[in-house]
C-alpha cells in the first residue's frame, strides 16, 4: 500500500511539473483562443452597475472581499476575523469585542468559505455567513450594512473546516470539524488518537433576525471531516460531509491518512436528530465559547461568554448518520440543485464518485451494509454509487453546478475546469486554468437556482498573469462565460489572501442601506454627544474621557488641556453629519491602536496613552470638505 502511495505521488508530481512547464511555455502565448468580443462582455461602462455581487473569502487575510461580475472590480473588504485599521475595526472600544474568543483577543483569522442566506433554496440576499478555520468561529455579515454583525465561536472543534454551509431555508448554519481532538479537551498522549479524538459538527441554528445559537453537537469519530453540503430539495434535512484520515493517523498524514483506499461520505439527518433534541435528547457537556454581536442602536459590540453545549451520540438516534464509502481522500461534497446527486472530489483520482440520494434511502430501507464504523452503519460503495465521471482530471477538489443539467468540477493539479453532464456521466468540455485551481463558483451554485451565466475560478498560482510585484504574488479568479455550450474565458482578476471560496448573487437580490444608517436622535452609545453642547472632558481617576463630535470641518473640543503623561484617554467621537455620505476621521499622533472612520451618526472610540509631555496634534484623515485639511487640534499634556 505504501508502496503503492509512493508511485502515485511520484505519477503526481511528475505531472504537476509537466503543468507547470506547460504554463511556463504558455508564457506570452496569451490564452490564444480568447474571442474577439470578451473586452464588451466584461465592460461595464463608468456609472454603470455590475450585474452580480461576489463575495471572495479573503482566506488568511480572515476577511470577505466584495467584488462585481463580470467586470472583476473589488468595492469593499469588510472586516470579519482581522483587525482593519482602515475604519477601526477590531481597534475601537465598540468592536474590540468582536474578536474575543475563549482564547482571549484574537486579531486575526483563516476565512474559508461564504455562503449567502437561503429561503426555499434559493439565495435571499439576506446574510453572507463566513467560518474561520483556524480558532473555530462562524460570522455572520448583513447585507443590509455589509457589516459583521455577529460572530460565534465554535467549542471543542478544530480547523472549522466544513463549514460555513446553511440549509434551505437558512434553519441552520454548519461547521464541520477538520482536526479531531480530544472532546472534550483533555491532557492526553497524541499516540492514543485513535478511537478517542472525535469529529463533532456543530449544527447552529439561526433565527429570522440571523440571530445564531448552538442547537446541537454530534459527536461523531475521529476523522478530518473536510467539506460539507446541504441536501436540498428531497434530500432537504441531510447535510452531507466528507472525510479524510479515516484512518485516524495522527502523524505524517501525508502518507498515513492515504493507507485506505476508500474514506466516507457522512450522510446526516439533521432533521431526526433536531426533533430528538427537541423532545429532550442529549446531554449537555462544559463547553467554552464567545458569542459576539454588534447592537447598532448601542454601537457596541457585547461579547457573552457561554459554558454549555448540548450533545448527542449519533448512535443514539437510529437511522441518524450513515457512512458512504468514497475513493481517495475526497476534499470537496456537492451536492446539485435537485438534491438527487452527492459529488465526492476524491483528490488523489482522476475519477469522480456520484452518490445517489435515492439510492442512499433504498440502500438504508434494504440495510444494504457493508460493515460499521464505531457502531455506525457503512453502507455498501455499489449500493448508493449512481455514477462516476471517468478520466475527469488530475486532483480533483470542487464541483458547481448551472442549473441546466451541467456540473464543473476543478482539478487542481491538472489545473483546469471540466464540464461534465449529471446523470451520463460524461465530460463535455475542458478549459485550462491558470494556475492551480481550488475552488470554482457559480452565482447560486450551492442553491436549489443556480444562475449560470459566469462561473469563476479562484487560482492558487499567479506566477505570470500581472506584472510582477515580487516573489510574493496575489492569487487570480478567472472568469468564464457558461452560458454556451463551451467555457469561454473572459477575465483574470487579482484576488487578496486565499480565497478558497466565494458566493455570489443577482445584484436586484440584495438590498443595502447605502444611505444614513445612524440617526442622531436614536444614538444610544453610552459616550456619544449629539450636538456641540454635550461635547466635555471627564476625569476618572487617570482615566480621561473626551466628548468629542465632528461636523464639517472641526472638532469640538479642539483644544485639550489638563491631561497628564501616565493617564489614559478616551476618545469617544460622534459624527454629527446627517448626510450619508461625509464620514469624518480621528487620527491621534502616537496613538498606538489605529485611527477611526466615523460614519455620520456614529460613536466610535480610541484610546492614547501620551508618553511625553507636549502640545499633540490630531486630524480628520477622511478627505470631508474643502477645508479637511483645517479639521484638526491639540492635546496638551504635562508631566504627572
Ligand atoms: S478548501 Cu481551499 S481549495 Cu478551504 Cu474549500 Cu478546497
Ligand atoms: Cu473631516 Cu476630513
Amino acid at each position: 500500500m505504501k508502496n503503492f502511495f509512493r508511485i502515485f505521488s511520484l505519477a503526481i508530481l511528475g505531472i504537476l511539473t509537466q503543468a507547470c512547464n506547460n504554463s511556463d511555455n504558455s508564457q506570452g502565448k496569451k490564452s490564444g483562443a480568447l474571442a474577439s468580443n470578451v473586452a464588451e462582455r466584461v465592460y461595464v461602462a463608468p456609472g454603470e452597475h455590475d450585474e452580480f455581487y461576489a463575495f471572495l473569502s479573503g482566506g488568511y487575510s480572515g476577511n470577505l472581499l466584495v467584488y462585481g461580475l463580470p467586470s472583476g472590480r473589488m468595492f469593499k473588504e469588510i472586516p470579519v476575523f482581522s483587525q482593519f485599521p482602515t475604519n477601526g475595526y477590531g481597534y475601537s472600544e465598540e468592536t474590540t469585542p468582536m474578536l474575543n474568543t475563549s482564547h482571549g483577543f484574537i486579531p486575526w483569522g483563516d476565512a474559508h468559505h461564504p455562503d449567502i442566506s437561503q429561503t426555499n433554496g434559493e439565495t435571499d440576499g439576506r446574510w453572507v455567513f463566513i467560518n474561520e478555520n483556524n480558532t473555530p468561529r462562524i460570522a455572520r455579515i448583513s447585507l443590509e450594512t455589509f457589516e459583521t454583525e455577529e460572530i460565534i465561536e465554535i467549542p471543542h472543534s478544530a480547523g472549522n473546516h466544513s463549514s460555513s454551509f446553511v440549509t434551505e431555508n437558512t434553519e441552520y448554519v454548519v461547521a464541520g470539524t477538520r482536526f479531531s481532538v480530544p472532546y472534550p479537551q483533555k491532557d492526553m498522549p497524541i499516540e492514543e488518537m485513535k478511537g478517542n479524538f472525535k469529529g463533532p459538527l456543530t449544527f447552529i441554528a439561526v433565527d429570522d433576525k440571523g440571530g445564531m445559537s448552538i442547537d446541537f453537537q454530534l459527536k461523531m469519530p475521529g476523522f478530518n471531516y473536510d467539506l460539507s453540503h446541504p441536501g436540498r430539495g428531497d434530500s432537504h434535512g441531510w447535510f452531507f460531509f466528507t472525510t479524510y484520515n479515516t484512518e485516524e493517523a495522527h502523524t505524517m498524514q501525508e502518507v498515513n491518512a492515504s493507507q485506505n483506499d476508500k474514506d466516507f461520505i457522512a450522510a446526516v439527518n439533521w432533521k431526526k436528530i433536531q426533533e430528538y433534541v427537541k423532545n429532550g435528547g442529549g446531554k449537555e457537556i462544559d463547553a467554552e465559547y464567545a458569542h459576539n454581536v454588534f447592537d447598532h442602536k448601542t454601537h457596541n459590540a457585547t461579547s457573552t461568554m457561554k459554558k454549555k453545549v448540548l450533545t448527542v451520540d449519533p448512535r443514539e438516534v437510529e437511522g441518524a448518520v450513515f457512512f458512504m464509502p468514497t475513493p481517495k481522500s475526497p476534499h470537496g461534497c456537492d451536492v446539485d440543485p435537485s438534491g438527487e446527486y452527492i459529488i465526492g472530489n476524491g483528490k488523489l483520482s482522476t475519477d469522480l464518485t456520484v452518490h445517489s440520494f435515492s439510492k442512499m434511502i433504498k440502500a438504508i430501507e434494504n440495510e444494504d451494509f457493508e460493515g460499521e464504523a464505531y457502531d455506525i452503519p457503512i453502507l455498501s460503495f455499489e449500493s448508493t454509487l449512481g455514477g462516476t465521471v471517468k478520466e475527469g482530471g488530475l486532483g480533483p477538489l470542487h464541483t458547481e453546478f448551472d442549473g441546466k443539467g451541467n456540473a464543473y468540477t476543478t482539478f487542481f493539479i491538472s489545473s483546469e475546469v471540466v464540464k461534465w453532464k449529471l446523470g451520463t456521466w460524461e465530460v463535455l468540455d475542458r478549459q485550462p486554468a491558470y494556475y492551480s485551481v481550488g475552488h470554482n463558483m457559480i452565482p447560486g451554485g450551492n442553491s436549489r437556482k443556480p444562475d449560470g451565466k459566469y462561473m469563476i475560478s479562484m487560482n492558487k498560482i499567479t506566477k505570470d498573469r500581472y506584472l510582477p510585484t515580487g516573489p510574493e504574488l496575489e492569487h487570480s479568479a478567472q472568469l468564464y462565460d457558461i452560458s454556451g455550450d463551451k467555457m469561454e474565458l473572459l477575465l483574470d482578476f487579482p484576488t487578496h489572501g486565499e480565497p478558497h471560496y466565494a458566493a455570489a448573487i443577482r445584484a436586484d437580490k440584495v438590498k443595502p442601506n447605502s444611505r444614513k444608517i445612524y440617526r442622531l436622535d436614536e444614538n444610544e452609545h453610552k459616550y456619544a454627544a449629539t450636538s456641540e453642547d454635550e461635547t466635555k472632558m471627564v476625569r476618572e481617576g487617570n482615566e480621561v474621557h473626551v466628548y468629542m463630535t465632528t461636523v464639517r470641518s472641526h472638532f469640538s473640543p479642539d483644544n485639550l488641556e489638563g491631561i497628564k503623561v501616565g493617564d489614559k484617554v478616551y476618545f469617544h467621537v460622534t459624527n454629527l453629519e446627517q448626510d450619508f455620505d461625509v464620514p469624518h476621521g480621528f487620527a491621534m499622533i502616537g496613538a498606538n491602536t489605529s485611527e477611526l472612520l466615523i460614519m455620520p451618526g456614529q460613536t466610535k472610540t480610541i484610546t492614547w496613552e501620551p508618553k511625553r509631555e507636549g502640545i499633540w496634534p490630531f486630524y480628520c484623515t477622511d478627505f470631508c470638505s474643502a477645508l479637511h485639511q483645517e479639521m484638526q487640534g491639540y492635546v496638551r499634556v504635562s508631566s504627572k
